[in-house]
């Protein structure tokens, strides 16, 4: 047999001595997801990524973006070095200084604000970034300032709100139980795009299993394929879909008596108010013919287990989003599957616990009430008080509210992830001082007086569980480029020079943050270190139905009618979950299309990815999507530019025909720097209870474009 020449194994990159090719095992984290991965490196570099099939959880898969890593660790545009402005604010112009000096400067703003005004008029925000976030409350709350807030204020917090009201608990900590339910309803969820592909393997074991699936997205994608029954909702009108179907469930005797009599409350007030729902006024609302609505109905009451997939955005980005979001959990409690095995939230296994996640972390911020903006949210100041709402960034940062903001110091921040853009910028050009740490020279950093490089996944070690019980230690997967460090060891170097320590007991360095995390496991760092993966000591019992039904809302029981919405004595905080129709709230006669931003797409993940040639030159970007009906009455086909306009700006665009759409609905993806389609969103479009902003239901207009 002819001999494979040393060049054809490194072409195939074939790892071995020969090829002087290695292979470490670690997580990816591009997207926030816990894929594991096989990365090949050579001469120190990452040249491939594989899906690794070894560790426990792990498939073998890897996604376009997981693949595609190589073109993120080692993009032009990362930032290795601490800089320095040397131009004007937004014109990007830094130059090279010490992480000394960088740190230094950071922490007498900081102390020189603290001293002068008072710690409040420094704010913290976090973007993306979520692994740090715990250690950041006790962070800000050593400094003295409530105004810590991070994405989350458009993210996921609000369906949190919504589970809160109704069941007194984060259910976005729970995924449905795809292994018992019987009938899922996937719920404004694209997960074969959206999850990581751990999570779409979920989805897909459902279906494998012969689960009942619905899927209730206005938009067809590939998770509608796999739908039994596929309803397609004007977007934000969610709420009154959800209540039709508990009227048709109590009108048909199909709700659970004895469920509601034992664990709820308000039931009778709740009955009374869907009443109205009629099958007739619900098809007018949503558009869904009533007799799928009528259908899912009993199939959710009568041929359960169910398991609702919920997703932290779509729903609550509408200006009615938390009240939607508690009227489609409320049906979890009609129909007694909250709680249950197979159903929603129900028992989950054993497992082991590190210390302070994101999720499940118990910090909250002191002294909210001294809140920049403190009681503009009251739903929200009760709910979420570990992060300030700060859908108001720009507002802030203008001096408009209760105080100003003079010193911004940031981790991971894209303001074009927010609406109005423009006014953030005004805001960035005004404040006294503003800092970001970030991978990238994103456009908000060309604002900041000092940038400090950040590490990547693969810079830093990790430790993370594996299935319930399972603890790993992932080594650095390469070495830092330039002088990157990770967010926990910038945080730890700035409390230091505040004067005071994180962790309780304190820990200076990242390696005994580590420590400390794993502390609930009954590991050491060092004997976790030397066997790379190792059973945890210490296990959380099992979740039984009893330990969930002990609901920790004010009344102890599922609230039907919220009283802690009740009480907030505003417009839209009915205790009902009641259902406001965000077109009456626009000009939709002016602007008669609905706007619908931000679906997700495989290749594409916010900004980040819009600087990976692999994946940006999949597709052409950016575009707006129609349904066959509009473009023809728009006289508009595929590849043509048009101009959108809404009642807050205006862009030009190529149209993209796609009858994947619902008719009378423009889809257009977020994220490009250059194409901010937030530049028409209306940042005082928001939902009054959660501050979230209108992304899937604003108005627009569209026309060809001029010549
Ligand atoms: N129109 C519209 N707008 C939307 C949405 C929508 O659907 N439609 N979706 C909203 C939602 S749900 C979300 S979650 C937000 C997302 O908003 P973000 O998550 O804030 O968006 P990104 O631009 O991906 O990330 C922000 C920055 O974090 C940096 N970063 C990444 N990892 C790290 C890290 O480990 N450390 C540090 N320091 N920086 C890091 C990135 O380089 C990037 O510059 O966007 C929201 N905006
Ligand atoms: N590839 C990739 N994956 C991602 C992200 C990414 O940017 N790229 N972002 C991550 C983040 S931060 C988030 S929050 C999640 C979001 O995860 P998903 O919610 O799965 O993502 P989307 O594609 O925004 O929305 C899912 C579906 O909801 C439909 N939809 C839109 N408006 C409505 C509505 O009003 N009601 C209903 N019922 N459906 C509606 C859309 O048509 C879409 O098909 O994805 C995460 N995963
Ligand atoms: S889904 Fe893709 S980008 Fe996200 S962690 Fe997994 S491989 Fe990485
Ligand atoms: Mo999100």
């Amino acid at each position: 047999m002819e001999k494979i020449t040393r060049e054809e194994l490194l072409k195939a990159k074939i790892p071995g001595e020969e090829t002087g090719i290695q292979v470490k095992t670690g997580f990816c984290g591009f997207c926030g997801g816990d894929c594991l991965l096989d990365f090949y490196i050579k001469d120190g570099k990452i040249i491939k990524t594989e899906g690794n099939c070894t560790l426990p959880g792990a498939n073998g898969r890897v996604c376009v973006k997981g693949a595609a890593i190589k073109q993120a660790l080692y993009n032009p545009d990362r930032i290795l070095y601490p800089m320095k402005r040397v131009g004007k604010r937004g014109e990007g112009k830094f130059e090279r200084i010490s992480w000394k000096e960088a740190l230094d400067t950071i922490a007498e703003k900081m102390q020189s604000v603290k001293e002068a005004y008072g710690p409040e008029q420094t704010m913290v925000y976090v973007g993306h970034p979520k692994w740090f976030r715990p250690q950041m409350t006790e962070f800000v709350n050593k400094y003295g300032t409530p105004n810590y807030g991070t994405e989350s204020s458009t993210c996921a917090y609000a369906l949190m709100m919504a589970n809160q009201c109704n069941f007194g608990q984060n259910i976005m900590l729970m995924p449905p139980d795809f292994g018992r339910c019987r009938t899922l309803i996937v719920w404004g969820v694209n997960p074969l795009y959206s999850n990581s592909v751990k999570g779409g393997a979920g989805f897909l074991h459902a279906v494998d299993r012969g689960a009942k699936v619905i899927v209730v997205d206005p938009k067809c994608t590939p998770t509608t394929e796999y739908a039994q029954l596929h309803l397609r909702p004007i977007p934000g009108t969610d709420g009154a879909l959800a209540l039709g179907m508990a009227r048709v469930i109590i009108t048909e005797n199909l709700h659970d008596c004895e469920y509601i009599e034992k664990y709820t409350y308000g039931y009778e007030e709740y009955r009374d108010y869907v009443m109205d729902f009629t099958p007739e006024k619900v098809e007018e609302i949503t558009g869904v013919p009533k007799s799928d609505m009528i259908r899912t109905a009993r199939m959710i009451a009568a041929e359960g287990p169910t398991s609702i997939m919920l997703s932290a955005s779509p729903v609550v980005h509408n200006i009615n989003g938390v009240q939607n979001g508690r009227a489609i959990g409320l049906l979890m409690a009609l129909t007694g599957n909250f709680g249950i095995p197979g159903g929603f939230a129900g028992p989950g296994p054993a497992r082991a616990m590190l210390k302070d996640s994101f999720m499940g972390t118990k910090k909250d911020r002191e002294h909210p009430e001294k809140g920049v903006n403190y009681g503009e949210f009251p739903a929200w100041d009760k709910l979420t008080s570990r992060e300030l709402q700060v859908e108001h960034i720009a507002d802030f940062l203008l001096g408009n509210g209760k105080y100003p903001i003079r010193n911004l110091i940031s981790f991971g921040m894209n303001h074009h992830m927010w609406p109005r853009p423009d006014r953030i910028e005004e805001g960035m050009k005004q404040v006294e001082f503003f800092s970001c740490a970030d991978l990238y020279m994103n456009d908000t950093c060309k604002y900041a007086d000092i940038l400090l490089p950040v590490a990547v996944t693969q810079e830093r070690e990790q430790i993370e569980l594996l299935g319930p019980q399972m603890v790993y230690y992932q080594p650095k997967v390469v070495e830092n480029q330039g002088e990157t460090k990770n967010d926990m060891e910038i945080l730890l170097e700035l409390a230091k020079r505040l004067g005071f320590t994180l962790g309780n007991p304190t820990y200076r360095t990242y390696e005994e943050y580590l420590e400390d995390r794993l502390s609930p496991t009954g590991l050491t760092l060092d004997e976790l270190k030397e066997h790379g993966m190792m059973p945890a000591k210490h296990i959380m019992p099992a979740r039984t139905t009893e330990d969930i039904m002990k609901v920790h809302t004010p009344t102890g029981k599922i609230e039907f009618v919220s009283t802690i919405l009740k009480a907030c004595k505003k417009e839209w905080h009915e205790g009902v979950p009641a259902y406001h129709d965000f077109r009456e709230t626009l000009p939709m006669k002016e602007y008669p299309l609905i706007l619908s931003t931000g679906s997700r797409k495989p290749q594409l993940f916010h900004s980040r990815t819009y600087r990976l040639p692999w994946l940006v030159n999949l597709e052409d970007c950016p575009i707006v999507e129609l349904h066959p009906e509009d473009a023809e009455n728009y006289s508009v086909k595929t590849g043509e530019m048009v101009t959108l306009e809404t009642p807050v700006g205006q862009m030009d665009m190529e149209a993209v025909v796609n009858s994947s759409c619902l008719r009378g609905v423009v889809n257009v993806y977020h994220g490009a720097e250059d194409y901010d389609i937030n530049l028409l969103v209306d940042d005082q479009y928001i939902d009054p209870i959660s501050g979230f902003p209108g992304f899937k239901s604003y108005c627009c207009r569209i026309r060809k474009k001029e010549a």
